[in-house]
């Protein structure tokens, strides 16, 4: 039985990629859809700029504030950290999270910025482990084109060059991988299949881990 047995849990399905990769579309897409099937799910996004880390964390991107890089690079983290009460409430309560971002993103946006890998993950530590990564690939050249970058921060390609290749190194045998140049129905059908997947598995009981 699978489904709505007692201690069924939702799965922490996390997307990763560049800016301009297309994650917050296709995953809002991917929510509907599984809305659509019965299953309780919800989109989150890091950095969740309605806390008032969120809010510092948003001038910073903006360029209204300036932050010691390991200043800020703690702030997102405390902003994954002030959400995972709630996060392991859901996810035990049965309800799927589709996350656009999480530590990932942390460690290869700072890491862009000459800090040691190491020392990026971290305060990581100890948040949940996501059951699968999906992440969105794009060459940083592609991504620029794509109706240009906006006036944020990281929004520079030399920058996400860097992001890149930190993601490439962060990147083990359990990511699936999806080519984001592919057109935005091929790129949902794939996601799509992965998270049905996935949320099958959770279900069928497989523990929360950290
Ligand atoms: P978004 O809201 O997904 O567009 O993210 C805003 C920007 O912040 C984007 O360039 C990615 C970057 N970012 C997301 N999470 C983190 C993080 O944890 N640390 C750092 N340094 N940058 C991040
Ligand atoms: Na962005
Ligand atoms: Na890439």
């Amino acid at each position: 039985e699978s489904g709505h047995g007692e201690g069924s849990r939702g799965s922490l399905i996390v997307l990763e990629g560049l800016d301009r990769s297309g994650k917050t579309s296709q995953s809002s897409r991917l929510v509907s859809f599984l809305e659509g099937r019965g299953v309780p799910v919800e989109t989150w996004h890091f950095p969740d700029r309605r806390t008032s880390i969120g809010g510092m964390i948003s001038s910073y991107l903006a360029n209204n504030a300036q932050l010691d890089d390991r200043a800020i690079h703690l702030l997102f983290s405390a902003n994954r950290w002030e959400k995972r009460s709630l996060m392991e409430a859901k996810l035990k309560s049965g309800t799927s999270l589709i996350v656009d971002r999480y530590s990932y993103s942390g460690v290869a946006f700072s890491a862009a910025k000459g800090l040691a890998i190491e020392w990026c993950k971290a305060p990581e530590e100890g948040l949940i482990a996501p059951d699968m990564v999906v992440y969105l690939d794009i060459l940083p050249e592609r991504a620029a084109e794509r109706g240009g970058y906006g006036n944020e921060r990281y929004e520079q390609l030399e920058f996400q060059r860097k992001v890149s290749d930190n993601y490439h190194d962060l990147s083990d045998s359990t990511w699936k991988i999806i080519d984001a140049c592919l057109p935005e129905e091929d790129i949902q059908t794939q996601l799509r299949s992965l998270a049905l997947e996935c949320i099958t598995g959770c279900r069928s009981g497989k523990p929360l881990s950290t």
